[in-house]
């Protein structure tokens, strides 16, 4: 389950709770517009979960990213892009498949929430959403990315260009009137 964390971390592949620890409720990732939802890879009908998921949000194609410091070229440069604040003018759709790692979402209230994902978590962020990622302390994740044709998946870090793109501002007044 999601929980807030602090804004500064020694190691961002820590589990990172706040002290006490600070849940975050259903409710804080609706007021955000994040969608979890599981899949059973385990299931021998997986494939037909995880083409529902694809209908329910529109994607026609999908790919998978495996990042370990074995099989991805320039590792350590990777997670520090990963792990910098930013957004993307299309929305980020992944299922993990193996191995685990932490998506950080900013709530409402410009807090960092961590959805921590394993095999068969399945994470939307919405186009516009200040988010970022990084492997836990396993360093391995296998994740499934859906997708439409084109899509635009280019990083705009937090101040610097991100304010401004559209979908940034679309993505405002959307959590703003929810
Ligand atoms: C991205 O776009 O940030 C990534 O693909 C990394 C997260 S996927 C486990
Ligand atoms: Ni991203």
């Amino acid at each position: 389950m999601p929980y807030f964390m602090p804004e500064h971390v020694e190691d961002q592949r820590q589990t990172c709770r706040m002290e006490p620890n600070e849940e975050a409720t259903q409710e804080d990732l609706n007021n955000i517009l994040v969608q979890l939802i599981h899949v059973n890879f385990d299931s021998p009908n997986w494939e037909e979960q995880l083409e529902s998921i694809a209908t329910k949000f529109d994607m026609n194609h999908r790919d998978e990213v495996t990042i370990n410091p074995q099989k991805m070229p320039d590792y350590q440069k990777k997670l520090e892009i990963f792990f910098q604040e930013h957004m993307h003018c299309d929305a980020e759709l992944r299922v993990v498949r193996e191995g685990s790692g932490y998506f950080d979402v900013r709530s409402v209230d410009d807090r960092w929430i961590r959805i921590p994902v394993k095999r068969g978590d399945f994470v939307y962020l919405p186009p516009g959403i200040y988010h970022r990622f990084t492997p836990d302390l396993n360093e391995h994740i296998v994740a499934i990315r859906l997708f439409r044709t084109n899509p635009k998946w280019e990083a705009h870090n937090r101040g610097e260009n991100a304010e401004q793109f559209k979908e940034r501002h679309e993505y405002l007044n959307a959590i703003k009137s929810h």
